[in-house]
């Protein structure tokens, strides 16, 4: 689709959930606005995570907009976490019911994004040759959309079939009688395993950090429970939106250091049967602060793992957990554990027996080399930081963004960073992003930039910048916040060191979804504090 000439008012970069949300809300205004989009369609991580037993972990009446009424009333769930294929349906299904496909430029990627300081305006190039000029950006990429290639030796080498579970094929691959070698148990190893263990002849699953997944309890939505949700859709919404998780689940106050071991036991078991691993992790107000606390738990899921895998040794691999429940992003699965107890099912554990190399034939580990057709990469992401740098942002005097961030993320609010004017981050770092609902992160958000456009165009204010004081108390907020956890304790993509070379820092806001919200309007209602408008 070619571009008008001249200045766009907004730029907005992603057709996923994000970038749809901004382009329905940029096109009830009189702004003119172009979407980008690296891929054919819509969907943005929905899209291209298409792998087998992909799923959402949050229920599918929470994980979905509720900026429309009619939409939210006309959509029909199946099933309580919803598929790939289904959440993507709906994705598509938003862009034409609001006609937002015709906003969007497909199959561009976006390769340069420069601040012109005289114009006051940022200049956009893409790979198909557009160069478009833009008073506002908006960068909707989403924190888990760069694939993340592991470091291991010879994967070229390999002469069978590769895939990454973060860019799967649409021809689905056939596993039947093939000997299939899974590396990493995130959750999309841990969601992709059973699956592909239910047709291949052979699954070996190299394990380097064990994942803490709970049941997901997934099953068909009965209509009448669908029927009494929809009755109070915008009271549910107004609950999500003032809660920590930007969900309806709620949790305790009282310390477990000073429960009864039934009540522990009682409270422990019910979060194992809720299908929500956010009910473990507030059945008691200390278990993602206080180590003892949190062993409580490690115990009881320890125990669980024991009594589902028979094998003692494997269940003692899948348990090997060195770091505290919930530091790293839980899982939810369906039937993880029980998969290795399936005769055709094994299990390698890379912390004991490294992987050496990538062979044509299939992996070496120092202990020997095992055979395989196919090899399953579930090796996730370049996490929060790995798309925006990709885009070539330059902001005031050339800075690149990769520059003004070597040593983390600097931003205010998670939504703007200083020498980097009128540039929106949706659910980026030090935002709640991906440790709550990120639907209702992504409407926070979206709807917070619309109005401080609205308070631009009003004011005749052209430019709009965090200020660097603000900046950075907001990032050592972060900071304190979550060192005051369990959460940066772990190693991975949350505390930034899954890619070589990037600092450690902790990535998300841990300061709750609903009190996250109440700062930012704060901030709106009494003019922008911290912002440098001119
Ligand atoms: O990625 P991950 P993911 N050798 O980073 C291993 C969301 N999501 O795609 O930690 C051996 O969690 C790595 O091991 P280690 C959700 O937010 C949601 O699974 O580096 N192993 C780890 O085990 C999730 O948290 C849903 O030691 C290597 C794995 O690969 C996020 O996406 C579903 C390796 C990567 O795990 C990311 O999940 C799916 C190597 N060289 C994803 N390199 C739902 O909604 C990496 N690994 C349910």
């Amino acid at each position: 689709m070619p571009i008008d000439p001249g200045v766009l008012d907004v730029a907005v970069v992603g057709a996923g959930l994000g970038g749809l949300y901004a382009a329905y809300r940029l096109s009830a205004s009189s702004r003119r606005f172009r979407v980008f989009e690296s891929a054919p369609d819509v969907g943005g991580t929905w899209f291209y995570n298409r792998y087998p037993g992909a799923r959402c972990d949050v229920d599918s009446l929470q994980y979905s907009y509720s900026f429309s009424e009619d939409l939210q009333q006309e959509w029909v769930w199946s099933e309580r976490f919803a598929g790939q294929p289904e959440i993507l349906d709906y994705i598509r299904h938003v862009a034409s019911r609001f006609d937002l496909y015709r906003h969007i430029q497909f199959d561009t990627r976006v390769t340069s994004v420069e601040w012109d300081d005289r114009a006051a305006h940022w200049v956009i190039t893409t790979d198909q040759g557009d160069t478009v000029a833009a008073k506002w950006v908006i960068t909707a990429v989403g924190c888990l959309s760069t694939p993340k290639r592991p470091e291991i030796d010879g994967l070229e080498s390999f002469t069978g079939e590769s895939y990454y579970t973060n860019s799967w094929p649409h021809e689905e691959p056939d596993f039947v009688g093939k000997r299939v070698g899974v590396i990493g148990t995130g959750s999309s190893g841990i969601q992709s395993i059973p699956v592909i263990a239910g047709s291949a002849a052979e699954v070996t699953v190299y394990q380097r950090t064990p994942a803490y997944t709970m049941p997901a309890m997934n099953r068909p939505l009965e209509a009448a429970e669908v029927a009494a949700h929809k009755a109070h859709y915008p009271r549910h919404r107004a609950q999500e939106r003032t809660s920590r998780s930007g969900t309806l689940v709620t949790g305790h106050s009282d310390s477990i250091l000073a429960a009864s071991d039934d009540e522990i036991h009682r409270r422990f078991e019910e979060c194992w049967h809720a299908g929500s691993f956010g009910c473990a992790l507030v059945s008691f107000a200390d278990i993602i602060t206080d180590r003892e606390a949190n062993d409580r738990l490690v115990a009881f899921v320890r125990d669980k793992v024991h009594t589902i895998v028979a094998d003692k040794a494997v269940a003692s691999a899948l348990a090997s957990w060195e770091y505290p429940f919930g530091s790293r992003r839980v899982c939810l699965d369906t039937d993880y554990y029980a998969t290795f107890n399936r005769p055709h099912v094994h299990l390698v554990d890379v912390k004991k027996d490294p992987i050496a190399e990538v062979t044509p034939r299939g992996v070496r580990t120092r202990s020997g080399e095992r055979e395989h057709d196919v090899i399953v990469y579930a090796t996730g992401f370049d996490a929060f930081t790995g798309t925006l740098f990709r885009l070539g942002i330059r902001g005031r005097s050339g800075v690149r963004l990769e520059d003004a961030w070597a040593q983390g993320p600097r931003t205010y609010l998670g939504i703007q960073s200083s020498g980097f004017p009128n540039l929106f981050i949706v659910v980026g770092p030090q935002s709640p992003s991906l440790v709550v609902n990120v639907v209702r992160a992504i409407e926070q958000h979206v709807d917070w930039i619309m109005d401080a456009l609205d308070h631009a165009d009003a004011g005749g204010i052209t430019t709009m910048e965090a200020a660097p004081a603000a900046e950075t108390e907001w990032v050592s907020h972060v900071a304190d916040v979550g060192y005051a956890t369990l959460y940066p304790v772990a190693d991975s993509y949350m505390t930034n060191v899954n890619v070589p070379g990037k600092p450690r820092v902790f990535m998300p806001y841990l300061g709750g979804f609903g009190s996250y919200g109440d700062r930012i309007s704060r901030v709106a209602a009494d003019g922008y504090p911290g912002f440098v408008l001119s």
